[in-house]
């Protein structure tokens, strides 16, 4: 009798049509036989094994380098289910057209399948899904990013109890690429690209977009949440999630060298980019890391933004779309080094400076987690770590300050569900422009947000000890267009009165949209910032937020009668808030 998964992976097959099925066991031979499989493509080429051993870079389409937000679907029956922010497909009609594409896609190919477990082994809040692939450098990906093939295997048995995910490469025709996802049937189809989050489809498609709804069908949450530990004096750590859009610096604050190490006031990295949360016997939330790798933007990634993490890549890492040295080194914008001559870009040419950018603005490092020297020792505890606090964050030139705290839990959801941020490289489409963004879920919630929205204000009643909600924003900037704010290692500091506040200290000093450092709560020691730029971070304009509040009203709108009165009544709660401080 076949097992639920090879009566899955069969019926896989009979549509694609593989030449050739490879169950994967995720062994570190079966790995090298990928990478090898990857050098023969030719999209993919070996970096200096001395320097960077076992390291690669692969150049994908240059068509086809980011998560393309038009093509991806939530193929729910009732059309309402997936809300006006999701592109929506009948899911007959998704079968029918995406079907098509499938059909036969894989001939010539090989199919591999690989199982995978998101989650550390043993945790009884992970999963396990299987995506079936015909592209290597998805297998070689997914070994990085999850657990995968016999541990997988072994977890699932006879189980019908995992997430199918079919992928292929198709064509990579961007005309003929879908990412679609059935949140009822809890499948998922991807075809015609080969990148990132439109084909590891263990990250976003299931860990955010089918484990969003499994979340709310379970009383869960599954969040696109970094995850860390702050270490106090004495050893105290506390752990908090952080909800940026893509490409916001998730990455960087998760592994941050803290500048405050002197002082006792250190960062455990314990997960860079999700977070799955279940409510503890001890009355927290706990978090478990679906994944086991970073994925992260290496532009900007140098030894002042995140040396933790340029330490790491030197080995076992895949680089997708960054530049090349001509000694076979990784190379790219903000590595901390100039360009040398006869620099290759990302696309293979030889470079010079009146071709660009040398290595995608997208461009990624795909890195075990476990070779940061800053992964928390409790990354892979099955219990998970306990959440004290969630902070919501976003490219912001003007509006929020540099950090508030939400009077309440229910004020904390508004705040997060009025996110936005300036969009960044990590989807295709314009760069630069402010676009609501709630949670840093919009293009990741699998369901209506406006339910989405309910489930968080129910999941605050359910939480004995629920996390305090802040908000930040390191990306503020002054009349002269510069940044106000260093950041990176210096947004410890921020974590430290956050950390405070958790525990019921921190000065603070209340505002329409929340508590505001005082001007003395902030720990500004070592570091030159002048009183002007200091006021302007946690400056509260009302200008602003009044456009911000018109901004918000309109994006709300769109939810019509679905979306919770909660969040209506704590809009007009802010509106008159600041009413009152005007006309004071
Ligand atoms: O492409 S991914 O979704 O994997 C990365 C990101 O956009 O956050
Ligand atoms: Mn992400």
């Amino acid at each position: 009798m076949a097992t639920p998964l090879e009566s899955w992976v069969n019926e896989a097959a009979a549509l694609a049509k593989p030449d050739r099925l490879v169950y994967c066991d995720g062994s570190e031979a079966e790995y090298q036989r990928m990478v090898a499989e990857m050098l023969r493509g030719g999209e993919t080429v070996q970096l200096n094994k001395k320097t960077y051993p076992n390291c690669q870079l692969h150049r994908s389409s240059p068509n086809d380098v980011a998560r393309t937000e038009h093509l991806t679907f939530i193929c729910s029956r009732d059309k309402d289910d997936a809300g006006p922010t999701n592109n929506w497909m009948d899911p007959g009609a998704a079968k029918h057209k995406v079907g098509a594409l499938l059909d036969g896609a894989m001939r010539g190919r090989t199919m591999y399948v690989v199982p995978y477990i998101l989650g550390p082994v043993d945790s009884p809040i992970s999963k396990v899904g299987v995506e079936v692939t015909d592209s290597p450098y998805v297998v070689a990906s997914m070994r990085i990013m999850s657990r995968m093939g016999k541990v997988a295997m072994e977890r699932l048995g006879a189980s019908s109890d995992f997430v199918p995910g079919l992928h292929s490469l198709g064509d990579l025709d961007p005309m003929r690429r879908y990412i679609v996802h059935f949140p009822e049937e809890k499948l998922i189809w991807s075809v015609g690209s080969g990148y990132g989050g439109n084909a590891l489809l263990g990250k976003k498609c299931f860990a955010l977009r089918i484990a969003s709804v499994m979340a709310r069908e379970q009383s869960w949450m599954a969040e696109h949440m970094l995850i860390l530990g702050l270490e106090s004096p004495g050893g105290k750590v506390t752990y908090m999630g952080a909800a940026f859009p893509s490409a916001c610096g998730k990455t960087n604050l998760a592994m941050m060298v803290s500048a405050l190490e002197s002082q006792g006031y250190r960062v455990w990295t314990v997960g860079d980019d999700l977070a799955w949360m279940k409510i503890g016997d001890d009355g927290y939330l706990h978090a478990i890391n679906p994944e086991a790798g970073f994925f992260g933007v290496a532009p900007g990634t140098g030894m002042k933004t995140n040396p933790n993490v340029m330490g790491a890549l030197r080995k076992n890492t895949v680089f997708t779309n960054v530049a090349m040295t001509p000694e076979r080194e990784p190379w790219w914008e903000g590595i901390g080094f100039e360009p040398p001559a006869g620099l290759i870009n990302w696309k293979g040419e030889k470079w010079d400076s009146s071709k660009g950018a040398a290595a995608h603005p997208n461009a990624r490092y795909t890195v075990p987690a476990a070779q940061s020297p800053s992964i928390s020792p409790k990354w892979e505890a099955p219990e998970g770590v306990p959440i004290s606090a969630f902070i919501f964050g976003g490219r912001r030139a003007r509006v929020a300050p540099l950090v508030y705290e939400s009077f309440d839990w229910q004020h904390g959801v508004f705040v997060g569900a009025m996110m936005a941020s300036e969009t960044t490289a990590a989807a295709t489409g314009d760069v630069g422009v402010t676009r609501r963004d709630p949670m840093a879920m919009l293009p990741f919630c699998g369901y209506n947000m406006a339910d989405y929205f309910g489930h968080w204000l129910a999941m605050g009643k359910k939480i004995p000890k629920p996390p305090k909600i802040f908000h930040v924003n390191w990306f503020r900037r002054g009349a002269d267009g510069k940044f106000l704010w260093p950041g990176f290692g210096e947004n410890v500091r921020v974590l430290k009165w956050i950390l405070e506040r958790v525990e019921g200290r921190g000065a603070a000093q209340e505002t329409p949209i929340g508590y505001v450092p005082a001007k003395n709560g902030l720990t500004l020691d070592g570091l030159k910032i002048s009183d002007e730029a200091l006021t302007e971070l946690l400056r509260v304009s009302p200008e602003d937020w009044e456009l911000d509040l018109g901004d918000s009203k309109q994006f709300f709108g769109k939810f019509g009668e679905r979306l919770p009165g909660e969040i209506r009544e704590e809009h007009e709660k802010l509106a008159r808030r600041f009413q009152r401080v005007v006309t004071a």
